[in-house]
Parts: structure tokens; C-alpha cells; sequence
């Protein structure tokens, strides 16, 4: 973890906020009402972050002696009478327009890709190669968007009847809108391995494996977050719950110890876990998803930013109980990191939360299951979420050998525990520097 911000990101800070802030009141629509507090709280280890969690507020970035992240003034109040020291707290709120389709990245960001944009692309990334991939709408989001799966497989009779006895992965990105990053890292997979089909060992790994890659989960988030022409830091869902706030946070909507610690059921937290377990359009229809792969050993779901790589659990500081699925995510993750220098942690030593992607995963269905928290590595700011369009290769750089050796592991996970944790991947093809070409528009 890094240490305490230096003045140069504590300005960075302030110009990010005071960029917000120049866009509050700019729209006649209505006020939401949502966490609008941007505060920084010492914290000085695993058990006050969790504490600190479990006030609703949803933490962004975690330093070696404080934690800065969205809240309410009552959940200020209530940090500050438990005796907790707010260090700064900065109005962050944002006046945000209506929702309609068509919204577009601001332009030094246009190498990000909306919703219509990651359609189009996936949509030609299939038809590029439809002896192998397929594309199909697993299900609709609440506002109705298709949400996309990519699915890879050597076999026409998998790809018609999607499902297949090859032994599976799942790539998942974007539960949280502001993550574009988290996108566009498995969407530029899929253009790799499909772009280098031919190279022995991707083709070995195509031929023996199901894969299936869904970047944008919660593409009305990302559509609402890119809305106004300027970045709205929107983390949920696009649920009206009623009351004059938005959103569930679908990353605490998963029904394994659902509501268990580090969410909140107050609706204008930004880790707002919904009114029920598997509440939301998006975590259902993910669900189902799942659920209808038994074939599938190997789940990563991609977010940002810290780089970080975690595993289950992350409700409890308990370790998984299971020994041997203890140190195969162990082993694994710390083999990962190794090659993109993340860093490996079980998922509640940054902070308890309950009903996350993983631990469902993972507790409920028994697959191995990743988190990667993509880059930067910290940012005392808000800026976090907005590393610009120059960080896309670099986290697609850092992450290809990764997401390949977990492709080659998912038919035998507990393979990585032995000394030839590796199959087909002897070596891997370095991100071809032509492909940029192919990503900026
Ligand atoms: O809080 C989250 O949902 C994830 N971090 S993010 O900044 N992308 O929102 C981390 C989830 C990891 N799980 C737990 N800490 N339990
Ligand atoms: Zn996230």
C-alpha cells in the first residue's frame, strides 16, 4: 500500500474535485440524492477499514494509514461520534442530466468504449472469427440493454448450443460503472487471442478450452457515468429505489452471506447491497449465467484500480476453510503477481464486503475466483477511476499472462499447487504493438 498522499496528489486532488464541482447545477434536471461527501479517514489497519465499511461508505482507495471514500454527512457524523478522524472531507456531489443512449467519453478519453461502441466491436470481433466465436445477449439490464457475452469455443456444436464439455473460464467486467478500464482489459483479450489464433500455443489453448467473456455487466452505469459529457464517478446500477437516490451497488448483490458487513442498506450508499439478495436485473441474469456452466473452473472479474489481486473470502477474515482451494488461490495469485507486481491478498484484508462477484462464486459454486483490481496503483483522488486513455495498454500488457495462465489452469486449477503448474503455456505472445492501431479510433 502506498503512503500518505504528497501535496503534489493532494493539488491533483483538488483540481479533480474542483472539476466536479464546476459541473454541479450546470443541468435543470433533478438532484439525486447520493453520497456526496469525498472524505479521507485514518485507518490503520484490516479491522478499522471494515469497521469503517460498514458504515455504508463505499472506500476507493486504501493507504497505509487512512482510507478515502464516498459518503453521507450521516455516515460522517456517525464515523466521527465513533470516534474515528475525518482528515478531509470534500463536497462531491453532481448534478446529473437525464438518460437517453448515445453518450460519448469525453474526447482524450474516445479509446474507452460505450455501450454502442463495445456492441459494434464485439459484434465484429465475432464475425472476424465465426468458425470460433460467437456473440449472444445472456439477458437485458434494467434499462434494457443487451448484455453481452463473447463466447469462444473451437467446437460449431458448443458455440450453437452455448455449453460445452471443455473446461471453462469466465472473464466479467464493469459491476461498477466508473471502472471503464475494467472493460476494456478482456475486450482486447479477445481481440489477442482471437488476432493470434494461429500462434501454437493460444491455438492448443483455443482447441482444448471454453471461454467466455462478458466486459460490461453494467452497461447502464457506464452509459450513465459518461452521460453529460463529463464523468459522473457513478459506481451502481441504475435501480430508482424510490426515495430520490439511484442505484445498487451490484458488487454487494451476490447471495452468498449477502448483507453480512462492509454494504449498507441505506440507499444513497454507494455500496447499497439492494433489498434482496440477487435484487438487480444484472446480478441475476449473471447468475443464471453462471449457474449454466458446469463446466466453468475459473471465474475473474476484472475492477479498478489499486492493482491488486484478491481472493475469497471477503465477507470474513476468515481464510477458506478448504485447504487445498486455500493454496491454489494462494499459489495463483502470487504466481500472478509475480508477472504484473500487483498485489495478492485475500479480498477482506482491504476491507470486509459481503455479496461481492468472487465470493459468491466461488462459496456458492466452488470456482476458483479472481478479483483484479486494475491499474493505477493508488491515487489519493478520484482520479482513480479516470487514468486517461494511455493506461489501456499498459493494464492489457501487465495482465495478458495472467489471463492466459488462468485460461491454460481451467482444466485442473490444483495443477498450479505442483511444479509444472502449466500446460499449453510454455511462453506467451507479447501484445503486438499494431494492434493500438486497431483499438484508437
Ligand atoms: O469494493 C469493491 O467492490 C471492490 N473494490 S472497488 O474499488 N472496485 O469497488 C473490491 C471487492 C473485493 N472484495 C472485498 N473487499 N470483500
Ligand atoms: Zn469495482
Amino acid at each position: 500500500m502506498s503512503a500518505a498522499p504528497s501535496a503534489a496528489v493532494r493539488s491533483a486532488l483538488t483540481l479533480a474535485l474542483a472539476s466536479v464541482l464546476l459541473t454541479s447545477g450546470a443541468q435543470a434536471a433533478p438532484r439525486e440524492l447520493r453520497a456526496s461527501r469525498f472524505v479521507q479517514v485514518r485507518a490503520a489497519d484490516k479491522f478499522e477499514r471494515s469497521r469503517i465499511a460498514n458504515t455504508g461508505i463505499s472506500i476507493e482507495a486504501v493507504l497505509s494509514d487512512s482510507v478515502w471514500g464516498f459518503a453521507t454527512e450521516k455516515m460522517v457524523d456517525s464515523l466521527k461520534s465513533s470516534g474515528f478522524k475525518v482528515m478531509g472531507n470534500f463536497d462531491a456531489s453532481v448534478a446529473r442530466g437525464g438518460h437517453q443512449d448515445g453518450f460519448d467519453f469525453p474526447a482524450a478519453d474516445a479509446r474507452y468504449h460505450n455501450y454502442t461502441e463495445m456492441t459494434s466491436k464485439l459484434k465484429f470481433i465475432a464475425q472476424s472469427h465465426a468458425d470460433i466465436a460467437r456473440l449472444s445477449s445472456i439477458g437485458k439490464t434494467l434499462e434494457g440493454r443487451d448484455i453481452w457475452a463473447l463466447h469462444i469455443n473451437s467446437s460449431p456444436e458448443a458455440l450453437a448450443s452455448r455449453s460445452s464439455t471443455k473446461p471453462g473460464i469466465i472473464y466479467v467486467a464493469n459491476h461498477h460503472a466508473r471502472e471503464h478500464l475494467s472493460a476494456e482489459v478482456p475486450l482486447m483479450f479477445a481481440q489477442h487471442i482471437l488476432t493470434n489464433r494461429m500462434q501454437p500455443e493460444i491455438a492448443a489453448l483455443l482447441e482444448a478450452r471454453d471461454i467466455w467473456i462478458v466486459p460490461m455487466l453494467n452497461a447502464d452505469g457506464v452509459e450513465h457515468d459518461i452521460a453529460t459529457g463529463r464523468y459522473q464517478y457513478w459506481r451502481k446500477n441504475r435501480r430508482n429505489n424510490g426515495d430520490g437516490t439511484f442505484g445498487v451497488d451490484l458488487n454487494r448483490n451476490y447471495g452468498f452471506q449477502w448483507g453480512t458487513g462492509g454494504s449498507s442498506n441505506d440507499t444513497s450508499s454507494d455500496v447499497y447491497m439492494g433489498p434482496n439478495p440477487f435484487s438487480e436485473p444484472e446480478t441475476q441474469v449473471f447468475k443464471a449465467f453462471v449457474e449454466g456452466l458446469p463446466n466453468v473452473k475459473i471465474l475473474l472479474s476484472f475492477h479498478t484500480f489499486s492493482e491488486l489481486i484478491l481472493y475469497p473470502w471477503g465477507h470474513t477474515h476468515d481464510t477458506i476453510g478448504k485447504q487445498d482451494d486455500l493454496r491454489v488461490h494462494e499459489k495463483m495469485a502470487r504466481t500472478m503477481a509475480a508477472w504484473n507486481g500487483y498485489v495478492p491478498q485475500q479480498s477482506s484484508d482491504l476491507y470486509i464486503a459481503s455479496g461481492d462477484t468472487t465470493d459468491w462464486s466461488y462459496g456458492q459454486l466452488g470456482i476458483i475466483s479472481f478479483t483484479f483490481e486494475l491499474s493505477p496503483r493508488n491515487t489519493a483522488g478520484m482520479g482513480g477511476f479516470y487514468p486517461g486513455a494511455k493506461i489501456v495498454d499498459k493494464a492489457f500488457a501487465d495482465n495478458l499472462k495472467p489471463m492466459l495462465y488462468l485460461l491454460d489452469l481451467a482444466n485442473d486449477p490444483y495443477r498450479a499447487l505442483t511444479n509444472r503448474p502449466t500446460g499449453f503455456l510454455k511462453s506467451y505472445v507479447q501484445p503486438q504493438p499494431e494492434l493500438s492501431q486497431f483499438w484508437s479510433r
